[in-house]
């Protein structure tokens, strides 16, 4: 299987100016017309008599129809003129002066077979596209790269009864019905030159909502949003998303939206969130589609922050793209950013940013410490559809993230503006990106800041204090160690910004002097050394350092010398920077739950036995969640957040070996310790909440971070399985006017009641069995079930009637919520858990072996594991290996997982 490496980038040989697309649409045989004006790159190469034209195509998807292939009106003979392979058609000799040359062909695909959803498929007898990465070969033959960049004209010909709404990217300028009257076509002409990834279609029985926005120059854009019959009134919130984001992006960028019209499609077949294909952005339905009884809170907020990301890329992507994949963090990392700070505008800054670290330290961490780490820039790949990942995502947000901490806002958006204004319709690369923002701020010098974006691994930045009270000056030493990983053994030390507050004993903040004569309450440190010692004047004695405020950089942080649990529990309830209260939190229970796991590892042993056997935790702890939870000052959302315990994967990261077992006991015996300690204020605090939201349902935040920290006591008060407890959870679940409330007691119930779970998941099917995006919960709590008889419930529902395994979010939310997000339930001691995942593996991999693939990447911790676990998965792994038809993205996964 061939390797993809960055260093061998080499500029298209041919450019392609215009493209012609007719599509007449048919289920099994729909024809695409191309006619491509096609011209030798002289800019690049210079002028050369003759040069061969290497035109991608997936030929499994797309046959040449016979002697349809014609260069400037003269029809070609196959391999005589051209050659067809697998993966290519090869025109011989084409003009090699620069001038334009006309290539027309036809082909033929069958979009009813395309379960691999990429390129042109059906959903529910609609027709969608997906084409980024490579998906626009599996439609036509063509130069599939992002560097070369077209204008569009597309027509699109159908049945009238079955395909009434006709779209595609750009200004319809034309429609009507074709002579035989069964049949209408429409025409559409997009005047921005774009990547052919960026290619869209959508053709089907579909409804639209529709409003307008005016720019801030004053034109008015006419929005839809297109959907299944019957889900019109699912997609008002979406539409108020749109409104909210193309405000901001004016507002906070100065970016205006640039046609007359934008659309969004939902489609319930789709891979991934959604693509931001120019003005026809296509959406897995899940982040579009909300109505209160259907969707919960956390899906308003995803829907918000899918609306928004995609519709970012229209500048951060498409009028700025990609000159090659290996800079796919070049538009992702940044439009995360983006949606970041949108999210973070329009709801709660301190809680966006703790729930984006928790991602990225429970799913990006372990990446970058495992055997499929990349940089945020990778050097190569086999397959690019594995490269949408955490790391060129939320750590490619991150690197954005330090970037305008390091230039500060003015200089950020002075970098953004240069950045569009100089490359505005443009395929560019990261450096160009930093080469940007240098020349905007030439007092910076962002040199070294570059090895973010070449080294991978996550640094680890260690610290230790030192006083001297007769000077009143406190030192901080730092010392930083970015670990090796696959193919990157020796590393350079990165620029680290690390943001520093100050705390005398009372909780009063210290300004932060460094000597500058800029003494400030937080100040951003450059780590720029692997060991650097930074100087702190006019400390009171028995100060308490805040470090990494706001997370301000993708590090692990550890003191030394652990932290006293004083300080932790102090910083805990005083911190000005409420991301740090959280982190404190985070800290104290952490460690707590790896000393008890690291009692037990291997031991089977119940609850009460656990309880029996380890140190209880520290009544100062517990005090300390006790007045978190009854600080009426707090917003309701924060000590929610406070109370969700360190995830079983996060906490496995600081475990060697890992045994899942003792790190599922020993924070649900942390859980449960909290519950019985707090429980009269968990009672009283869930009853004053339940009072409070009577009623109407309401949306607004205040509300949400009420619900939220409602179903937080709740659960808490269930975990015991106590009987009393898990009644008014049933009561609450069946009297729930909202998704919030009944799913939360859903989950509550499958993981601590035996029969009531039960009877609320028979019940919740019967409800629900006719809502797909809330079957798709269904499933998910269920494979979430904390139990070692979670499998043989997976093993049942895959086989029932309303599990599709077609469907990637039916896959996502039973196979992959399995596999994981539930390492209680996963990891099983005789490898049946393994054995069964590696089955659907191969059985995806013949149907979407993207899906596939993400699946596999369970697999990838198996070196971590304490030896048992560890040799049952690696004999998965090694079973998957010895097939010769894996899929390129499967094979890279395992191979990778296995050197
Ligand atoms: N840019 C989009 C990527 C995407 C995608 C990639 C591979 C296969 C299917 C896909 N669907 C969407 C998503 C985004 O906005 O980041
Ligand atoms: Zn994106």
């Amino acid at each position: 299987t061939r390797v993809k490496r960055r260093q061998d980038y080499k500029p298209p040989q041919f450019l392609v100016d215009q493209v012609k697309l007719k599509f007449i649409l048919d289920p099994s045989d729909t024809r695409v017309l191309t006619k491509l004006n096609v011209r030798f790159n002289t800019t690049a190469y210079g002028a050369c008599d003759t040069s061969n034209l290497y035109l991608d195509g997936d030929s499994e998807m797309i046959q040449l129809v016979p002697n349809s292939l014609k260069v400037d009106g003269r029809t070609l003979e196959q391999g005589k003129d051209y050659q067809v392979s697998k993966t290519n058609l090869i025109i011989n000799s084409m003009d090699g002066s620069g001038n334009g040359v006309l290539v027309e062909f036809q082909v033929s695909l069958n979009p009813s077979k395309n379960t691999a959803l990429m390129g042109l498929y059906l959903s529910k007898n609609n027709f969608f596209t997906q084409c980024e990465a490579e998906g626009f070969r599996r439609i036509t033959f063509f130069p599939d790269r992002p560097d070369v960049m077209s204008i569009y004209e597309v027509t699109l010909v159908g049945s009238r009864q079955d395909y009434p709404v006709l779209l595609s990217n750009g200004d319809c300028v034309e429609s009507g019905v074709c002579s035989d009257e069964k049949y209408h076509y429409a025409v559409y002409r997009d005047p921005f030159r774009k990547p052919s990834y960026l290619f869209a279609l959508v053709a089907g029985n579909l409804v639209h909502l529709e409003d307008s926005f005016v720019t801030m120059s004053g034109k008015k854009v006419t929005l839809r949003i297109y959907v299944q019959h019957g889900n019109l009134p699912k997609a008002t919130f979406a539409m108020e998303c749109l409104k909210q984001a193309m405000k901001w992006d004016e507002e906070q960028y100065g970016r205006e939206y640039d046609l007359d019209t934008f659309n969004i499609v939902a489609v319930d077949d789709f891979s991934m969130g959604a693509m931001e294909n120019k003005s026809l952005n296509i959406f897995n339905s899940k982040y579009v589609l909300a109505n209160p009884e259907t969707a919960t809170d956390s899906d308003f907020e995803a829907i918000q922050a899918v609306v928004a990301h995609e519709y970012f890329h229209n500048w951060t992507g498409n009028r700025v793209t990609l000159r090659d994949w290996f800079q796919l963090s070049l538009k992702e990392g940044l439009t995360v950013f983006r949606e970041q700070e949108f999210t973070a505008d329009m709801t709660n800054r301190a809680v966006k940013r703790i729930s984006d670290v928790m991602r990225l330290r429970t799913a990006q961490f372990p990446q970058d410490a495992g055997p499929m780490a990349h940089p945020v820039r990778p050097e190569s790949y086999i397959e690019i559809n594995n490269f949408y990942t955490v790391t060129i995502y939320e750590k490619g947000a991150e690197v954005i993230r330090m970037l305008r901490n390091l230039l500060g806002p003015k200089g950020f958006r002075k970098g953004c503006d240069l950045y569009f204004e100089r490359y505005d319709g443009m395929a560019v690369t990261c450096d160009d990106w930093l080469s940007a923002h240098q020349d905007a701020n030439p007092h910076v010098d962002l040199t070294q800041f570059r090895l973010w974006y070449s080294q991978a691994g996550t640094p680890q930045l260690s610290a230790s204090t030192e006083y001297d009270a007769s000077k009143s000056v406190l030192y901080l030493h730092l010392e930083q160690f970015i670990p090796p990983t696959p193919s990157q053994l020796l590393k350079e030390p990165m620029l680290i910004p690390i943001k520093v507050g100050i705390l005398d004993r009372h909780g009063n903040s210290v300004l932060v002097d460094t000597g500058d004569g800029n003494a400030v309450e937080t100040k951003v440190l450059d780590m720029k050394e692997f060991e650097q010692t930074f100087t702190f004047y006019r400390v009171p004695p028995n100060s308490v350092l805040s470090m990494l405020r706001g997370f301000s950089a993708p590090v692990k942080f550890s003191w030394k010398h652990q932290q006293s649990l004083d300080d932790l529990i102090f910083l805990m309830e005083k911190d000005k920077d409420e991301f740090n209260r959280w982190d404190a939190a985070q800290t104290v229970t952490l460690e707590y739950i790896l000393q008890v796991a690291n009692q037990l590892l291997d031991e089977t042993c119940t609850l009460q036995q656990v309880a029996s056997r380890v140190p209880a935790p520290s009544k100062a702890v517990l005090n300390a969640f006790q007045t978190i939870l009854l600080d009426e000052s707090l917003e309701h959302r924060f000590r929610s957040t406070m109370f969700v315990l360190p995830s079983e994967l996060f906490v496995a990261e600081w475990m060697k070996p890992i045994y899942p077992d003792a790190v599922h006991l020993a924070r649900l015996h942390l859980k449960r310790e909290l519950a019985s300690y707090l429980k009269r204020s968990l009672w009283s605090t869930f009853r004053k909440l339940e009072k409070e939201l009577e009623g109407e349902h309401r949306l607004d935040s205040e509300s949400r971070g009420k619900r939220a920290l409602k179903n937080v006591c709740l659960e808490y008060l269930c975990c015991s399985q106590d009987p009393d407890a898990l009644s008014v959870a049933l009561e609450h679940f069946r009297k729930a006017n909202n998704m919030t409330d009944a799913l939360a007691c859903l989950n509550i119930l499958s993981a601590y009641g035996k029969e009531q779970g039960e009877v609320a998941l028979a019940e919740f099917y019967r409800k629900w069995e006719h809502e797909y995006l809330v079957l798709d919960k269904w499933f998910r709590v269920q494979a979430l079930v904390p139990s070692k008889d979670t499998l043989h419930r997976i093993q049942t529902l895959v086989e029932s009637k309303s599990f599709d395994i077609k469907n990637p979010n039916n896959v996502y939310a039973l196979i992959g919520g399995y596999a994981l997000q539930n390492p209680y339930a996963f990891h099983l001691k005789d490898g049946s858990g393994y054995r069964f995942i590696a089955d659907k593996i191969l059985e995806l991999d013949k149907i979407n072996p993207q899906v596939a693939a993400r699946i596999a990447s369970c697999f990838t911790v198996w070196q971590k594991l304490e030896p048992n676990l560890r040799s049952l998965m690696q004999k998965q792994l090694e079973r998957l290996f010895l097939r010769d038809d894996l899929s390129k993205d499967v094979f890279e996964v395992v191979n990778k997982s296995l050197t």
